[in-house]
Parts: structure tokens; C-alpha cells; sequence
């Protein structure tokens, strides 16, 4: 006996990814339901590549009654709206958007870095999945934490066109259309033109000069890692289709070379290391995309500061940022906590 699933948020970048995922990694499911907003009711969604086609169903009129598990992508206003509501009628919703992440009784959380939060899962019966640049960063921290103790973090990061959803993805490729045939820019989605430019804003400017993506990073890696750790962001859009990588520079409490940090990383769930120290032994993101592993390249000593170490992370933000991590959350809740069979 499989469980009951529903996605919401079924036509978007996420949600196609989520149905993919749980179809490739076979989750025991005996019934999925796509869900979707009033405008995308009746729209086809192919069940992974099995050829099942599902069709949209009205969030507003979705009864969560009898479904074990939600995985919502459908932004925070949904979430904040129909979550509570999946909740209340005894289905578990793990939430994609940011809406929940830092109530302290939703449990936030990333399989390979602190699996053991989400046995407070049923204060609200809603578990918070990261943000995609938040993810990849603690699953490359995590086994570098518990060796040598992290005290500061400095990470710069280059987010591709598909963390900010289809329109996103579209907008680069009019654009850099436009660019070839001469056609005039308009900028739509991104405050400037993307096609051939990196742009240093994500999400919205906070008091302070930093923008809603960096201090997400901040205060998600505080919550699913360590609130000692100490952290600074700069986040900017580059134009990528899928697949974010990171710049970070790591300070620690103890001492840990490039070599000893190689070794644990070559061992650590979740990260795939490609750090060959030559022309090309490297990541990008056209080659993580599609892929659920966080990579790590070019690990390095930084000799500015003591214990100091600097590398290069790589991600699909579709996957690992987001409908993989949450697929990895509904296997944890199963092995835990909703056993089935
Ligand atoms: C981006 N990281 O690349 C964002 C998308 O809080 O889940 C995901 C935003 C979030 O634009």
C-alpha cells in the first residue's frame, strides 16, 4: 500500500519537476493529484515519463481529506492560504515557498543536514523546504561544520533564470532572441535586461541595502545548520536557464586544510566533488542541471585569514533546491514517522 499524494502548484517549474522526481525515484504512490489555481484547472500534466496525464484540480475546491502528503510549489500566498487548511484535514504539507520556513513550530529542513527536526513535524502538520540557494549551501557545509566548526561564512552566488519560475526562464530567451535579431529589450521580470548581464538583486530590498534572497540565506543556514554560524550573501541572477552555483568562503574555529576538506567532502551525502586543479576538472551548471547532487569544486586555503578555505558549489535549483528536497522530506516522513505497507 502506497500513499496518497497531491501537488500544488502542478504547472509550474517546481511542481513538474516534483511529479518527474517522485515518478524517477518510484515513491510508493497509490494515487497522485495535480492541483493547481482556478485559471489552470483542466490543464494536462504528464505524471513523470510514464505517459500518465493528470489533470488540474481547483485548489479552492480540493478536498485534502484521505491524501497523506501535499507538496506544495505554488508560492506564498497559497501556501499561507490552503496549507493550514491541507494541514487541519490530517494531510502533511511540505511548503516550497518561503512562507513557513522560519515558525518555529514548522520544522526546516535538509535530509543529509538535519533529519532528525522533522520528528517535530506535527505541531502544524507543515514542513518548510529551503530556498534553492540555501540548500545546496548547507549540504556543502554540513560535513565541514562538524569537522572543524564553521565561524563565519562569505558566500557570492550566481542564480540561474528558473529560480525566479517560467517567466523567468522566458524573459532570457526573448531577450537574447532580441539581442541577435535587433529587436529592442524590454525588461519584464528582471528589473534589467538579463540576456547577456548579471543583475545583484533577488527578491525585494530589506532596510539594511541587503535583498529578501540574502537574508534568507542568512537566517535558513542559522535554523537547519547552526544559529551560531555567522553569514554574509551577495546574490545575483545570471543568465543561466537552471542550475545555481556559489562562491563561498569559509572561516573555521579549528584547523582543516584543502586536502583533509577533499577528503570529507569526496565522502558526504548529498555532495559529488569534481576538483581536478586543471583546465576544465571543474562544475558548471549546464552540467549539474537535471542532476540531484550538490557539486564542490576548486577547494582551496584561503591564507587572508586563519583556518580559512574557499570553493565552488554547484546545484540544479529546480532539484536539489527544490522538488528533490522535498521528495527527500516525504521518504524521511515515510521511513519516520507515516509507514506504509
Ligand atoms: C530565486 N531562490 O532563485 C529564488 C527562488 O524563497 O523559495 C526561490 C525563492 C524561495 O529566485
Amino acid at each position: 500500500m502506497g500513499y496518497r499524494v497531491a501537488i500544488v502548484g502542478a504547472t509550474g517549474n517546481v511542481g513538474r519537476e516534483m511529479m518527474q522526481i517522485l515518478a524517477e525515484r518510484e515513491f510508493p504512490c497509490d494515487e497522485v493529484a495535480a492541483v493547481a489555481s482556478a485559471r489552470s484547472v483542466g490543464t494536462e500534466v504528464e505524471f513523470g515519463d510514464t505517459g500518465k496525464m493528470l489533470k488540474c484540480k481547483n485548489i479552492e475546491h480540493f478536498d485534502f481529506t484521505g491524501w497523506d502528503i501535499a507538496l506544495f510549489s505554488a508560492g506564498g500566498g497559497p501556501a499561507k492560504e490552503f496549507a493550514p487548511k491541507a494541514a487541519a484535514a490530517g494531510c502533511v504539507v511540505i511548503d516550497n515557498s518561503s512562507h513557513f520556513r522560519m515558525d518555529p513550530d514548522v520544522p526546516l529542513i535538509v535530509p543529509e543536514v538535519n533529519p532528525d527536526a522533522i520528528d517535530g513535524y506535527a505541531k502544524k502538520n507543515i514542513i518548510a523546504n529551503p530556498n534553492c540557494s540555501t540548500a545546496q549551501l548547507v549540504v556543502a557545509l554540513k560535513p565541514l561544520h562538524d569537522a572543524a566548526t564553521i565561524k563565519r561564512v562569505v558566500v557570492s552566488t550566481y542564480q540561474s533564470v528558473s529560480g525566479a519560475g517560467k517567466a523567468g526562464m522566458d524573459e532570457l530567451f526573448t531577450q537574447s532572441r532580441a539581442i541577435f535579431v535587433g529587436d529592442p529589450v524590454v525588461p519584464e521580470k528582471f528589473t534589467k535586461q538579463i540576456a547577456f548581464n548579471v543583475i545583484p538583486h533577488i527578491d525585494v530590498f530589506l532596510d539594511d541595502g541587503s535583498t529578501k534572497e540574502e537574508w534568507k540565506m542568512v537566517v535558513e543556514t542559522k535554523k537547519i545548520l547552526d544559529p551560531k554560524i555567522k553569514l554574509n550573501a551577495t546574490c545575483v541572477r545570471v543568465p543561466v536557464f537552471v542550475g545555481h552555483s556559489e562562491a563561498i568562503n569559509i572561516e573555521f574555529e579549528n584547523e582543516i586544510s584543502a586536502e583533509q576538506a577533499i577528503d570529507i567532502l569526496r565522502e558526504a551525502p548529498g555532495v559529488m566533488l569534481i576538483d581536478k586543479r586543471e583546465d576544465g576538472g571543474y562544475i558548471t551548471p549546464v552540467e549539474a542541471a537535471g542532476d540531484g547532487a550538490t557539486y564542490v569544486s576548486r577547494v582551496r586555503e584561503d591564507p587572508t585569514v586563519e583556518n580559512g578555505l574557499t570553493l565552488w558549489c554547484v546545484s540544479d535549483n529546480l532539484r536539489k533546491g527544490a522538488a528533490l528536497n522535498a521528495v527527500q522530506i516525504a521518504e524521511l516522513l515515510g521511513r519516520r514517522h507515516l509507514k506504509k505497507g
